[in-house]
């Protein structure tokens, strides 16, 4: 069994902040834990946009605190984004998370899982790494 406190993932190399300077990234569980997925908690910071468009991963995303919104570029639809919404990108979606008024806390799943310090390249994407 694998038991991991936030305090425990702080200031390790676990805790990524992102270069562009928009969110900050929890990993607990990567490649390596051997679940065949990764568990993130990602802080979006309020007032920040982020192009994201993961070509080499999917992505589950549930909303449990802040305030913000999605934006789905290619069908151009806004969701709105609160405690207790959940979005999938199932078709690897380009798209725009937007914290508004709040941080967003999100919890995160990556399939296949991230390996350890990914951070977004120009095209909002992940590597696949081994
Ligand atoms: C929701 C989202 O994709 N945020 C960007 C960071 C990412 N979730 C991560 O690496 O934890």
């Amino acid at each position: 069994m694998i038991v991991r406190s936030v305090e425990y993932i702080k200031g390790t190399d676990r805790e990524i902040y992102a270069k562009k300077g928009t969110w900050i990234s929890r990993r607990f569980l990567l490649k390596d834990d051997g679940m065949g997925f990764s568990f993130h908690e990602t802080i979006i910071f309020a007032g920040t946009e982020t192009f994201i468009w993961y070509k080499n991963h999917l992505e589950a995303v549930y909303c449990v605190g802040g305030v913000g919104e999605i934006e789905d570029i290619e069908n151009n639809k806004i969701y709105p984004l609160y405690d207790g919404v959940m979005y999938a990108l199932n078709n690897h979606d380009k798209h725009y998370l937007r914290a508004t008024t709040e941080d967003l806390r999100l919890i995160c799943v990556f399939n296949p899982p991230l390996v350890g310090k990914e951070d977004h390249d120009e095209d909002g994407s992940y590597p696949l790494l081994e």
